[in-house]
């Protein structure tokens, strides 16, 4: 096993477990028939080549070291997503009661956008892995984000790839137009969260017995577009 591979492995096994406990909280909140503020849970641990640009950009050597270890606090990456504003707060909370991580440091660009127009919440966090030579603390990065801002930092991130960071005066401001737009599209939905949840817990009560009734709307629209 190359020395990568060796060092990587408890960043996968933290990434792994940590998916499967966050999946699990949301399952925890359908059996309970109550909204989950977790839409849904990605992670990665972050690809060689792109260690490799951050040890260039940081100045440090590219190698496995304590260094390394402490400067690159998103080598295990957990993506939380919410349907609605206030739900960030709510997983935020969740997270910090937890007793199998301990919270090291949080970074609000939620009320801070960045320039960029960037929205999210960050968290560093310690995670224990038990590996055949005994415990480790694995630092792991959850970003925290709305649907609509996960949106945004996708499209910006492929522009941002493209570019490699220096957007033409236009996209820039189109960007930042458009992270205020998706923050506004936030806004709204939270102003009808409460029929939006309505919606939903029909929807997912009905849908596996086959009661959602959609005949009246379908037929309805099918006739104005013959
Ligand atoms: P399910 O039951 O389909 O929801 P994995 O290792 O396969 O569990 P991985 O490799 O992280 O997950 O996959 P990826 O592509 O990052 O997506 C993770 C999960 O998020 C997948 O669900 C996707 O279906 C789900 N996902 C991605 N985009 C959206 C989205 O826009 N809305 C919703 N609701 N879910 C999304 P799983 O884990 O396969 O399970
Ligand atoms: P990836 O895996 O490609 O997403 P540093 O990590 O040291 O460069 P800092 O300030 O310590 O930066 O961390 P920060 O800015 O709190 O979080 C870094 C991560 O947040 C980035 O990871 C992105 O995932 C996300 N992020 C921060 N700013 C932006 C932004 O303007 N646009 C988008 N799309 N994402 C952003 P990386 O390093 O890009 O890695």
């Amino acid at each position: 096993m190359g020395q990568w591979e060796r060092f990587l492995e408890p960043y996968k096994q933290a990434v792994d477990e940590l998916k499967i406990k966050f999946k699990g909280m949301r399952a925890l909140y359908e059996i309970e028939n109550t909204n989950s503020p977790i839409e849904f849970v990605t992670g990665r641990v972050k690809p060689i080549a792109s260690i490799y640009d951050k040890t260039l950009e940081k100045g440090i050597a590219f190698e496995p070291s304590t260094r390394l270890v402490h400067e690159l606090q998103d080598i295990a990456g957990l993506r939380i997503m919410c349907q609605f504003v206030d739900d960030i707060e709510t997983v935020v909370e969740l997270l910090r009661s937890r007793h199998d991580i301990k919270v090291v440091e949080e970074r609000d660009y939620i009320s801070q956008e960045k320039p960029s127009g960037y929205r999210s919440y960050h968290m560093i966090v310690e995670y224990p892995v038990q590996t055949l030579h005994g415990k480790i603390n694995i630092l792991v990065e959850i970003q925290i984000r709305t649907l609509a801002m996960n949106f945004w930092a996708s499209i910006e991130h492929s522009l941002n790839y493209k570019y490699k960071g220096l957007f033409p005066e236009e996209i820039k401001n189109r960007l930042q137009s458009a992270a205020e737009a998706a923050f506004r599209l936030d806004e709204e939905m939270s102003l009808i969260r409460d029929e939006i949840q309505e919606a939903q817990k029909y929807f997912s009560e009905n849908k596996e017995s086959g009661n959602v009734n959609f005949s009246t709307n379908s037929s309805e629209s099918r006739s104005k577009h013959p």
